[in-house]
């Protein structure tokens, strides 16, 4: 233990906080690392497919992995930096097998290696059907297309993706989350929104039809606000899945990045929570345009910890991280967004929850604050470093260097 440490724990202690239940607590939960940040979102299908769907990896900086091989050797390192046990969130274009099945003819033997590699390194796996970068979303229109020949090859894809996740969860004796995301909307105004709500909602339900096990499949469907391409209506919007995740009793997903910039995340949690039995979470980070920007160690980011911890929502929540940026080292944006996940919740769980709320509920509003703001000035840096330190992982200047030498390596791959 170090000296710093010593400190921070008699620092924490006088605020009536325990350091070790905040460490312990925060090392029990499991971040779902996206696969995706490791090649641009590009997958494995070894078909010639468009990119689109309205998200969209800018940059080019060398080192994108360009295989499953390389993608996991890759995700090894950044595990390796990682306090904790965590998951892979997979998605459905990420096959790892010599043939090229279509979107609506992949099974579970296409993801197995996925399975036996995790299950090797103790993680857990969650997946994602592909509803984009493929011809038969060109228009970005998927399970609402008018065409019910192009609705039913994505209906097929949602049934077997659900399939497949149900056979990952029931391999790894761990339940796996499939989350819908589908890209579905309009460029311009429709005059028919009600119809293309209807044949999503139907589509939806013909995907949902086959019944798997609960403790195996946690399904999820995610809302958006706009993307690219899709300005003037998202057929998923917000209203749009609250509303079917309640009908339905499944996980609503809440994206940071699908909101309006002034909406927070953190307020929504605890009124959802009321509606829907399980919560997932895409941790991302909006600037302009784009949804998907590496997440930092921000206000948004500690609010949202916070408010997981304070409400009591953890148990109900699966936090999985959703950004993509080619424009550094993609495997240091894994290991500075999951650690940044991990920070932001020790800090919830080192801050002085009980007098907070105790001042509050007398209406102390004056205490409330003066707690909040004094509290900025604890020594959180010391019983983070402390974390890293027990498990022999670096910070800083070594967490640097470390970094930087696994990025040289793989920038060969140009
Ligand atoms: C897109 C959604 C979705 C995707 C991933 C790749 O706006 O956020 O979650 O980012 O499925
Ligand atoms: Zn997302």
């Amino acid at each position: 233990m170090t000296h710093a440490y010593d400190l921070a724990r008699e620092a924490f202690a006088a605020w009536g906080v325990e350091t070790e239940a905040a460490i312990a607590a925060t090392l029990a939960v499991p971040i779902s690392v996206h696969c995706w940040q490791g090649d641009d979102v590009g997958g494995f299908e070894r078909r010639s497919g468009t990119s689109g769907g309205g998200i969209q990896a800018t940059g080019n900086h060398p080192g994108r992995a360009r295989s499953p091989d390389e993608l996991r050797a890759d995700l090894d390192f950044a595990f390796s930096l990682i306090p904790g046990r965590h998951r892979l969130n997979l998605h459905a274009c990420y096959p790892d097998t010599p043939e090229a099945p279509d979107r609506d003819a992949i099974e579970y033997r296409h993801f197995a290696p996925w399975v036996d590699w995790a299950r090797d390194r103790g993680l857990g796996l969650d997946f994602n059907p592909t509803f984009f970068a493929h011809a038969k979303s060109d228009d970005n229109l998927t399970l609402s297309h008018p065409d019910a020949a192009i609705r039913d090859f994505w209906i097929e894809h949602g049934r077997r993706c659900r399939g497949i996740a149900a056979r990952i969860g029931r391999e790894l004796g761990c339940q796996t989350v499939n989350n819908i995301w589908v890209p579905d909307g309009s460029k311009d105004t429709p005059v028919d929104r009600m119809a293309a709500r209807r044949r999503l909602e139907a589509s939806l339900d013909a995907i949902m039809a086959d019944p798997h096990d609960r403790a195996c499949l946690l399904d999820a469907v995610e809302s958006k606000l706009f993307g690219i391409g899709v300005e003037s209506m998202t057929v998923g919007s917000h209203e749009f899945y609250l509303g079917y995740a309640v009908r339905r009793g499944i996980a609503l997903c809440l994206d940071m990045g699908h909101f309006h910039p002034t909406e927070s995340l953190a307020d929504k949690l605890s009124a959802v929570a009321l509606s829907v039995p399980d919560i997932l979470l895409h941790v991302s980070r909006p600037v302009r345009w784009d949804s998907d920007h590496v997440i930092l160690l921000n206000d948004d980011l500690l609010a949202l910890a916070q408010e997981l911890v304070f409400a009591g929502l953890l148990p109900q929540t699966r936090i999985g991280l959703d950004y993509f940026d080619a424009t550094i080292s993609r495997t240091a944006a894994w290991v500075i967004g999951v650690r940044n996940m991990q920070k932001a919740l020790l800090r919830a769980f080192l801050m002085p929850q009980t007098r907070l709320k105790a001042a509050e509920a007398r209406l102390d509003l004056t205490e409330r604050l003066v707690l909040t703001e004094e509290a900025r000035d604890l020594p959180f840096g010391a019983v983070w470093s402390e974390v890293c330190a027990r498990v022999g992982m670096p910070v800083g200047e070594a967490l640097l260097s470390q970094l930087a030498a696994y990025q040289a390596r793989v920038a060969v791959r140009g």
